[in-house]
């Protein structure tokens, strides 16, 4: 027997397509974190604004949770819905809408994917800049709900900085138009900025007007291979000082190991503990210059082991492929993730840090470390052990991930970097958020949504 709250839904949003199979609940209750059992009622799949705010009103006045849903890729647990909640998916809207090339602006619906808005930007000669590997499933909705970060944050900073206006729909229905494309607008509070990063928990983003700049000149890869991690940031600053640094990326030997077993080609004879990938404006010989004094430099130190520099752009991909390809690798062993960050100049100091106290308390895992290092930010991935039980490698990861916090709070650090809180590390939020600005995020939830019904349990309880 059909739920009596979808004939309602269908009687307040006649003709909204539907989804309730099974397998359909199965795929669009759950993000890439695979942890929780999807059970979402039904899946709303709107094809207009006007959709939204039917299915919103219907939810409103009938007290149902919603989870707004794009490509779901993310890796916190903030698309799942596992309590019977409509998922509110915005895949049918995904299409750009309008170029403008004096603003400079590519207005989109919040379900495309980042790969179709990085197209959508190049036929007009442009980029959009964010980018990160799940380009071709994630979308722009989730991006800025997410504030998502990715490879190029060190050369042109998150996705925050490319949002021009923000169309959004709130719980109660309404459509509101935040910032509408300007560039300057000092009139009170800048609620676009408050709902990028706000994981679906305020209102539902159905539109993004997107900020685009020109494209980066000719740029080269380089693979560098270093004997330590204490000598990073000796490396870092030794491109840095000469470069215009687009990525600075790093890897560890295991992770490496992951991406060769995946089918990636190796790039040196020689295996090194740790791997750097940067990519650098290399367009002209005062450039090349550049970059070869940057490599001789930290060899002539002893900081870089062996480098390869790309040829061409196949084996620029080949080298990106080192570092993107880590996620998908490591899939197999249900990795626990955390994304971590904290400045750059303390990124020793905690790398140093945190290796020794994970090590200590627990010898068995395997760690799997890399992460966008120029921006201050790691990911720790901790692989499950075959012999070990899904419940008790969860319980021991929550232990790794207090510990985690314990050190953050120190650093004056963050428990999440890029990925977002979510489900995953809700119960951690304390460690980077003081209890006034909690208390002032539960204050500004209650007033964009006094139910609690949109994206409920994430980021934080009420
Ligand atoms: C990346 O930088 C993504 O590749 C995923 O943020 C990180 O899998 C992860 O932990
Ligand atoms: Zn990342």
């Amino acid at each position: 027997m059909t739920d009596p709250r979808i004939d309602s839904l269908l009687h307040d949003c006649p003709g909204l397509r539907l989804k309730t199979d099974p397998a359909d609940l199965e795929h669009y209750g759950r993000d890439w974190t695979r942890r929780w059992v999807p059970a979402p009622l039904a899946i709303a799949l709107p094809g207009t604004v006007e959709e939204v705010q039917a299915i919103l009103r219907w939810a409103s006045a009938q007290h149902v949770a919603v989870v707004p849903s794009g490509g779901r890729t993310g890796l916190s647990g903030g698309a799942v819905a596992a309590h019977g909640e409509l998922v509110l998916s915005l895949e049918r809207m995904n299409k750009p809408l309008a170029f403008d090339a004096v603003d400079r602006t590519l207005t989109v619906q919040a379900g495309t994917a980042l790969e179709a808005v990085h197209n959508a930007a190049l036929e007009h000669g442009l980029i959009y800049p964010v980018d990160f590997a799940a380009r071709g499933s994630c979308s722009i909705g989730g991006n800025i709900a997410t504030n998502a970060g990715g490879i190029r944050v060190i050369r042109y900073g998150n996705t925050r900085e490319w949002i021009a206006g923000l169309k959004v729909v709130t719980m109660a229905g309404e459509l509101v138009e935040l910032n509408k494309g300007l560039i300057k607008n000092s009139s009170g509070y800048d609620f676009r900025q408050l709902l990028i990063g706000s994981e679906g928990t305020l209102g539902v983003i159905v539109e993004a007007t997107l900020k685009l700049t020109d494209p980066p000149p000719a740029s080269n890869v380089m693979l560098l291979a270093l004997p330590s991690f204490e000598v990073l940031m000796q490396v870092f600053a030794a491109f840095r000082e000469r470069l215009q640094l687009q990525a600075f990326e790093f890897f560890t030997d295991r992770a490496l190991e992951h991406v060769l077993a995946h089918g990636a080609q190796a790039p040196f004879a020689e295996v090194y503990p740790y791997y750097v990938v940067t990519e650098f404006a290399a367009g002209d010989e005062v450039q090349e210059a550049a970059a070869m004094a940057a490599f001789e430099d930290c060899m002539e130190h002893g900081w870089v082991s062996d480098g390869v520099v790309s040829q061409s752009d196949a084996q620029a991909a080949q080298l990106w492929r080192l570092r993107e390809g880590i996620t998908e690798a490591v899939a197999r062993y249900k990795p626990y993730k955390n994304d971590v960050s904290v400045r750059i100049s303390a990124m020793p100091a905690f790398l140093a840090e945190t290796q020794a106290l994970i090590g200590q308390a627990y010898p068995q895992f395997e760690v799997v470390w890399f992460g966008h290092i120029g921006d201050g930010n790691l990911h720790i991935n901790v692989l499950k052990p075959d012999d070990t039980a899904d419940t008790e490698f969860l319980t021991q990861c929550e232990h790794v991930t207090k510990l985690l916090a314990g050190v953050l709070s120190r650093f004056d650090g963050s428990i999440s970097a890029e990925h977002g809180i979510g489900l995953v590390k809700k119960g951690y939020l304390d460690s980077t958020r003081s209890a006034p600005e909690i208390a002032l995020m539960k204050a500004v939830k209650r007033a964009f949504d006094p139910q609690a019904l949109l994206n409920p349990g994430k980021v934080f309880d009420l």
